[in-house]
């Protein structure tokens, strides 16, 4: 079974979003294997955005992942990392498919709403980012 990191960005808390977007992914019957709500610190925001160090978008990026909590969570299922990105839709909503959460629910690249690890190598890396091994339920 493979496991994914998912974060609900600030805005999406901020627009009381949280219980929807849970739905979609409980619905499709992944496994919660943790959850939590918290506020992203700095060296936690430049761990995850590492790759995108230097981009014109980088400080604005880290600005609006520490703009307020976020709810982070590692799902579990059967081909999850790209099965969640495709439940996302593509990182600029305005070219996500209908029907994707970040067409449902967002209008920009800079507030997309919801984050997904893009390969198995990164979930882990950024699970580890935010929680500890001994949060994960087994
Ligand atoms: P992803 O979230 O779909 O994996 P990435 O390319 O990893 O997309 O970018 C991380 C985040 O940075 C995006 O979700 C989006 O919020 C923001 N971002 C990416 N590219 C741009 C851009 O060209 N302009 C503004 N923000 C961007
Ligand atoms: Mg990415």
């Amino acid at each position: 079974m493979e496991r994914t990191f998912v974060a609900i960005k600030p805005d999406g808390v901020k627009r009381g979003l949280v219980g929807e977007i849970l739905q979609i992914f409980e619905k499709r019957a992944y496994r919660i294997v943790a959850l939590k709500i918290l506020n992203v610190t700095d060296e936690q925001a430049q761990k995850h955005y590492e790759e995108h160090i230097g981009k014109p978008f980088y400080p604005g990026l880290i600005d609006y992942i520490t703009s307020g909590p976020i709810v982070a969570m590692v799902l579990e299922g059967e081909n999850i990392v790209n099965e969640a990105r495709r439940i996302m839709g593509s990182t600029d909503p305005n070219k996500a498919e209908i029907g994707t959460i970040r067409a449902t629910y967002a209008q920009i690249m800079q507030r997309n709403i919801i984050h997904g690890s893009d390969s198995v190598e990164s979930a882990k890396r950024e699970m580890s980012i935010y929680f500890d091994e001994s949060e994960l339920c087994e």
